[in-house]
C-alpha cells in the first residue's frame, strides 16, 4: 500500500463529527478533499449508495477532476467495484482509508506486522469478490482435489495471518519479559489511552522528557514506547506507556491486529484515559462512548480508568474551570490538565502514585529509559 495523494469526493453521514473525522482522515492519508457528499444511510444499496447518488458521484467527480471516492462506511467489494465501474474512480471505504493511514506511519517492525495482519484480515471477507471477479465462470474443484479458487485463496490468507501472528507472538515476548523485569523490580504499570490526537504523547513526553512525534495528524502513534517515570521527592517509580489512538467505528479486527500492542492497557495498574476537552461537547461524549467501548472490548476494568480532561489551556468561556463536574463525566473519577502548558501535572502524578499506591511526597519529575 503506498501513500495516497490526489482529489477526492467523499460520503458520509449528516453531522459535523462524522464530516470532520472523515475529513481529518482523508487528510492525514494524503488526500485533498474536493467535495462533501452527505447521505442519512450508507451501504444498503447496490452501489454502497443509493443509485440516485451513485448518479450524482458521477457527475461530481468528473466536474472537479477527482480520481477517489471516500465512503464513510465499509462496503463490500461487489459494492465498491459497482461504483467504481460506474464512476471511473478508486472506491475506498472507512477501513481501507485506515489501513492506508497506518500503512503510512508503521514505522517500527511490530507496527509494520500489524499493519499486515490487519491488511490480511480486511481482505479475507472480501477474498470471495476477488477471487470470482478474477476467475469468472470457473466451476468449483477446478484446482483440483476438490478445492475451488476460494478455498485456496482462503487458505493463502490464513497461512499467511498465522506466520505474521507467530511473529508478532516473538516480538511481544520480547516487550513481556522487559515489562515484567521492571515490574519485579516493583514499579506499578501506568498505560497511556485515548482517542486519536487527544494529546497521549504530548503529555508522554512531557513526563519522560521524550521526544516522540506529536501533531495534530490522526494516528500519528502506531508503536508502543515505554519509559520509567520518576516521581519528585518519592522514591517511587512508575512504568509509563505511549500507544496507538482509538477511533469511532473502529473494526474489532483492527483493535485484534494491534492487540499485542493493546493488550498492554488489560495488565495496567492504572490507565490514563486522555480526552481532549477543548472540543465541542457533542465530539466529547462522542469520543467518551467510543473510548469506553473500545477499552471494552479490551477487557480493560473499569476501576482502573483515571480519566485525564486535556488541553484545558484551550477553554475559555465553556466554564473551564469546573469543567470536571459536567454530568458527563460522572462516571469516572477525574482530572484536569493542559499537557502542552504543563497545568495539573502534579496534581496528575499525585494521583497516579495514589491509585498505584505509592505515596506522593512532591515535586521533581525525571525520566530514565525503561
Ligand atoms: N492546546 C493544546 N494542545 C495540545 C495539548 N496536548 C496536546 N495538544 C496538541 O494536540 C495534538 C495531538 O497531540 P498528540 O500528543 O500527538 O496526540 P496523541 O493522543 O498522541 O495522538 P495519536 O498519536 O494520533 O493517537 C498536537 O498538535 C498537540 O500539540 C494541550 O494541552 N493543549
Ligand atoms: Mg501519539
Amino acid at each position: 500500500m503506498s501513500a495516497k495523494s490526489g482529489k477526492a469526493v467523499v460520503v458520509t453521514y449528516p453531522d459535523e463529527f462524522a464530516k470532520h473525522e472523515i475529513m481529518e482522515l482523508a487528510r492525514a492519508a494524503g488526500y485533498e478533499v474536493a467535495q462533501v457528499m452527505t447521505q442519512r444511510e450508507i451501504i444498503r444499496s447496490e452501489y454502497g449508495v443509493g443509485v440516485g447518488k451513485a448518479q450524482e458521484l458521477e457527475g461530481m467527480v468528473a466536474e472537479n477532476g477527482s480520481k477517489t471516492i471516500i465512503i464513510d462506511e465499509s462496503v463490500t467489494s461487489a459494492q465498491a467495484n459497482k461504483l467504481s465501474a460506474l464512476t471511473h474512480t478508486e472506491v475506498v471505504d472507512r477501513e481501507r482509508l485506515i489501513l492506508y493511514i497506518f500503512a503510512k506511519r508503521a514505522v517500527t517492525t511490530e507496527a509494520k506486522l500489524q499493519v499486515q495482519l490487519a491488511e490480511l484480515r480486511y481482505q479475507l471477507p472480501r477474498a470471495r469478490d476477488s477471487v470470482r471477479n478474477s476467475f469468472r465462470g470457473e466451476q468449483a474443484g477446478f484446482m483440483g482435489m476438490g478445492e475451488t479458487a476460494v478455498d485456496v485463496k482462503f487458505r493463502a490468507l490464513k497461512r499467511q495471518m498465522g506466520f505474521i501472528k507467530a511473529k508478532l507472538e516473538k516480538s511481544r515476548t520480547a516487550r513481556d519479559l522487559h515489562t515484567r523485569e521492571r515490574r519485579k523490580l516493583g514499579m506499578p504499570f501506568v498505560s497511556l489511552a485515548g482517542y486519536t490526537s487527544s494529546g497521549k504523547t504530548t503529555l508522554f513526553n512531557r513526563l519522560t522528557s521524550e521526544t516522540k512525534e506529536e501533531s495534530p495528524n490522526l494516528f500519528t502513534t502506531l508503536a508502543t514506547t515505554t519509559r520509567v517515570v520518576m516521581f519528585p521527592n518519592s522514591k517511587r517509580k512508575v512504568l509509563l506507556s505511549d500507544t496507538v489512538g482509538f477511533i469511532s467505528r473502529l473494526p474489532t479486527y483492527l483493535v485484534e491486529s494491534f492487540k499485542s500492542t493493546l493488550d498492554e492497557l488489560r495488565y495496567a495498574d492504572l490507565v490514563l484515559l486522555m480526552l481532549d476537552v477543548s472540543e465541542d461537547v457533542e465530539s466529547i461524549a462522542t469520543k467518551i462512548d467510543s473510548c469506553r467501548q473500545t477499552l471494552n472490548e479490551l477487557e480493560v476494568d473499569p476501576c482502573k480508568i483515571l480519566l485525564v480532561l486535556n488541553k484545558i489551556d484551550l477553554l475559555k468561556d465553556r466554564g473551564g474551570s469546573n469543567i470536571e463536574s459536567d454530568p458527563m463525566f460522572k462516571d469516572y473519577s477525574t482530572v484536569k490538565i493542559s499537557a502542552v502548558r504543563g497545568d495539573g501535572l502534579r496534581q496528575l502524578g499525585n494521583r497516579i502514585l495514589e491509585r498505584t499506591g505509592v505515596n506522593s511526597q512532591g515535586a521533581r519529575l525525571t525520566a530514565k529509559r525503561a
